[in-house]
């Protein structure tokens, strides 16, 4: 079995394989330390600690974790919090960094004797509808290599091999640009509130998102197309302060910003996951945009279906759940697209002036305010926003 990358999705995967006692390999681009580093996703559900817990994944999650079940909501009409772990599926999400995840992932896989080759690039995966493909990889070097194994797993995100490496027509590809952009920004500073923080603004959107008590991400709206560059220090914390309504709701702890790049709001989805011997996993499989944080989540899951169908399959011989994985993924995948896409209309105002965007914002501005007053709503808003 070949697994391509060592993100959540791919690490995971490689774990339960292990652990069940399939033979892997990972190839991962990426140096160790890069793949260690990465900061990116930090809420977690419900539903993917216990996945790790299932599986004995979750040792660190459980000493460095935080829980977080607060939502605030700040526009122009004032402020509202929803405590979502009383609400709904009554669930919290638990707060540990992606980047510290994926190290727990890979010290337990290399601890447990797993075979994770950093620094090898998967070129392609060829023959994938034979049950011998194979994948052709490069060191830092340019050395090329060889893999061969039963299946591939493409867990190597959106612009990986796997993805490249499906035939023309072979899948669908469902996209989605959502026309908005946010800065996405991580300061070393403290949270500044004890919520994540949706502020609703003339100016654009802005999100705040507690990482550790060192560390916080924020977001804010910008034209698709602008340079992180054109962004300094001082007019990101001076738009901060504005739409988050700091004069009003109290000042934001300022630190350094050590990572600022835009992301574009964007989904995509393929379908099927399955080309023969090849299976998406995660990134690879669907982007989702970061609106209602759930791609690590999905990639968690996703690496769960896809472990036990591959053990059924491999040690089993029943191919019955490897044959349902698509499907099985894809209905989690479809409900979390439709759930950011409901969070981005949410939180962005339509562009422009004309009669069109006005009704749009008035529509927005109801749906504000019936997530304000309607506990069924409410309900509905929480579970989604924790399920999986
Ligand atoms: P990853 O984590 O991108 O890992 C893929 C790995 O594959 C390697 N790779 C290759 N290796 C070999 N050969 C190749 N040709 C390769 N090409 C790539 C890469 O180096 C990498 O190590 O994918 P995976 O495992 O599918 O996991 C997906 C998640 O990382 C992603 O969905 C989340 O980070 C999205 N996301 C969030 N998700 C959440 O659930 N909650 C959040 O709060 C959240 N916040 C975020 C996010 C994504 C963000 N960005 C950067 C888009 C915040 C941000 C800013």
């Amino acid at each position: 079995m070949v697994i391509l990358g060592a993100g959540p999705a791919g690490l995971v995967l490689a774990n339960l394989l292990l652990d069940a006692g399939v033979g892997c390999v990972v190839l991962e681009r990426a140096d160790r330390e890069h793949v260690q580093t990465r900061a990116r996703a930090g809420f977690l559900a419900a539903n993917t600690v216990r996945v790790l817990e299932r599986h004995g994944l979750a040792d660190g999650l459980r000493r460095g974790g935080r829980e977080h079940s607060v939502c605030e909501f700040r526009t122009g009409d004032g402020r509202f919090r929803l405590d979502y772990s009383g609400l709904g599926r009554g669930e919290p999400h638990t707060v540990y960094p992606q980047q510290e995840l994926v190290t727990d992932l890979l010290t337990r896989f290399l601890a447990a004797g797993g075979d994770l080759r950093f620094a090898t690039e998967a070129v392609a995966v060829h023959d994938p509808d034979t049950t011998q493909p194979w994948v052709e990889t490069r060191d830092a070097d340019g050395r090329p290599g060889r893999w061969t194994g039963r299946y591939v797993a493409g867990c190597d995100g959106r612009h990986g091999a796997a993805r490249r490496s499906l035939p023309p027509g072979a899948v669908r590809i469902h996209r989605r640009d959502h026309g908005v952009s946010w800065l996405g920004l991580l300061a070393e500073a403290p949270p500044s509130l004890d919520a994540v923080g949706y502020a609703m603004h003339e100016r654009g959107f802005a999100g705040h998102m507690a990482r550790t008590p060192e560390t916080t991400r924020y977001y804010l709206q910008c034209e698709p197309g602008t340079s992180p560059a054109s962004w300094s220090e001082e007019r990101i914390w001076d738009e901060l302060t504005v739409r988050m309504r700091a004069a009003d709701y109290g000042a934001l702890h300022h630190g350094r910003i050590v990572q600022s790049t835009v992301v574009d709001l964007e989904s995509d989805v393929l379908e099927p996951l399955r080309h023969g011997s090849l299976f998406l996993a995660g990134d690879a499989a669907g982007l989702i945009s970061p609106s209602a944080a759930k791609g690590a989540n999905l990639a968690v899951l996703a690496a769960e279906i896809l472990a036990e169908a591959l053990v059924d399959d491999l040690r089993n011989a029943d191919p019955g759940p490897l044959s349902r994985y698509s499907a099985r993924c894809l209905a989690h995948i479809w409900r979390a697209q439709e759930f950011s896409l409901w969070m981005i209309r949410l939180l962005h105002r339509a562009p422009g002036q004309d009669d069109e965007a006005l009704f749009q914002e008035q529509l927005r501005r109801a749906r504000v305010e019936s997530l304000r007053t309607s506990r069924t709503h409410q309900d509905w808003f929480a579970d989604n926003y924790v399920g999986i």
